[in-house]
């Protein structure tokens, strides 16, 4: 067989124009074939469920190890040391992953849960107190996690609002340099500088993620070398995405009065609602990974050496895959969803999400009788994560 041409568009998804609305660029890329070249930056896009997911588990032909951004370390220096999780292939990535995915496992998790629920019914009731109208970005999906996610890391009070400008940059940061990086540049040595200084072990307090992750040093299963950069992995991937992982679940109970319906009837519903909203947006649309062999898809061939673009987003509203893709619906199974991943490089902080999500949705279901939209919602544009950055909403008790 001989490998023909891949279709080809010059759209830039990293446009302001597509970030706000990717969902027509992304039903066009599907309809146009399994890989289409982006000549905007000659780069191979996947938007079908079934190519994105096996590109996604074949780590041998689509390492991540030359970054997992635009960005191409066979030719460019990375802007920060490489993420010992992230941005590694095995053997280097499974002493790191095996340290990570017990601290971070449900059974580990089952100590936080309490206290978790706790302070969800905390922040409820302060919001509520304040209501009815909020903004339920700033007031929930941003307030819980920066709440309950820091301490469970061990991190010191001060200086937490370096957290979510951090981990915002570096989403940006594995777009094209585009305007949304150029705004980020200027204060980012604030930002990594606060970042960096929380990796050590006189940072962290006893007990917590980051503690656990020096122990793990102590006792040989990393190098004390490799500890704060592991560290630093929860730093920047566990605030952002856990805020707009929310926000995608307040949104569409905003939207879905009767799904909200449901889950005040059944809390226990809120797991099934929050997987299905990271499904339903999405909060991490992209990722790319580097083609180490030539790789034939359908009847076009990525070279070696080429960049392909993963968009997650859009496998997960493929219509070949999921029945009604662009309904929120609380009766599908969303499990096989690539919202966090699949194969080796997984999101090992799903659980840590799945039990903030899980805290705060049963202490709104409590209380809340019904969330209604209260203003236009506005997007939050970043070159890799889909999110809200105001979601005006009305809490009727
Ligand atoms: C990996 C999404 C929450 C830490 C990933 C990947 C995705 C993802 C798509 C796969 C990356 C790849 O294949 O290249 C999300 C979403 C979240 C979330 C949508 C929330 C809704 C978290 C949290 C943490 C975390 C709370 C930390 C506590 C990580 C780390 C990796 C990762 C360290 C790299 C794992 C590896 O390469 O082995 N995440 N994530 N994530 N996530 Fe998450
Ligand atoms: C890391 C990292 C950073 C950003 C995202 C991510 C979604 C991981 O530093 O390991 O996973």
């Amino acid at each position: 067989m001989t490998a023909t041409a891949p279709p080809i568009t010059d759209v830039d998804p990293f446009s302001p124009e597509v970030l706000a609305d990717p969902l027509p660029f992304q039903a066009a890329l599907r309809e146009a074939g399994p890989v289409v070249h982006l000549t905007a930056h000659g780069v191979y896009a996947l938007g079908r469920y079934a190519d994105v997911r096996a590109a996604l588990v074949d780590w041998q032909r689509f390492p991540s190890g030359d970054g997992v951004g635009l960005a191409n370390w066979r030719h460019e220096e990375p802007w920060r040391p490489p993420s010992l999780l992230l941005e590694t292939d095995p053997p280097r990535h499974d002493a790191p992953r095996a340290v990570l995915a017990p601290i971070l496992s449900p059974r580990a998790l089952r100590r936080l849960r309490g206290q978790w629920s706790a302070a969800a019914e905390e922040l409820v009731d302060r919001v509520l107190a304040d209501g009815p109208e909020i903004d339920a970005m700033s007031a929930l999906a941003e307030a819980f996690p920066l709440r309950v996610f820091p301490d469970a890391v061990g991190l010191a009070r001060e200086g937490r609002e370096h957290l979510l400008p951090y981990g915002d940059h570096l989403f940006n940061a594995f777009g094209p340099p585009n305007e949304l990086v150029a705004k980020g540049t200027p204060t980012l040595a604030e930002h990594a500088g606060w970042v960096a200084e929380q990796c050590a072990r006189d940072r962290l307090a006893e007990g917590g993620f980051g503690a656990q992750i020096w122990a793990a040093a102590d006792r040989g299963d990393i190098t004390p070398e490799q500890a704060p950069l592991v560290v630093r992995s929860l730093l920047s991937a566990g605030v952002d995405t856990t805020v707009h992982g929310l926000g995608a679940c307040l949104s569409a109970f905003a939207t879905h009065p009767d799904a909200w319906a449901r889950l005040r009837a059944d809390p226990a519903l809120s797991r099934v609602a929050f997987d299905e909203a990271v499904r339903w947006e999405s909060p991490v649309q992209t990722f790319f990974r580097v083609a180490d062999v030539d790789v034939a898809i359908g009847d076009t061939v990525v070279p070696e050496g080429e960049k392909i673009l993963m968009f997650l987003g859009s496998a997960n509203r493929d219509p070949r895959r999921w029945a009604a893709p662009d309904a929120f619906d609380l009766d599908r199974d969303p499990s096989g969803h690539v919202g966090f991943g699949m194969g080796l490089h997984q999101c090992v902080g799903q659980h840590v999400a799945r039990l903030e999500a899980e805290a705060l949705l049963t202490a709104l279901a409590r209380r809340v009788e019904r969330l209604e939209p209260a203003g236009t919602p506005r997007r939050h544009l970043n070159n890799t994560m889909r999110g809200w950055a105001s979601l005006p909403v009305r809490l009727a008790t």
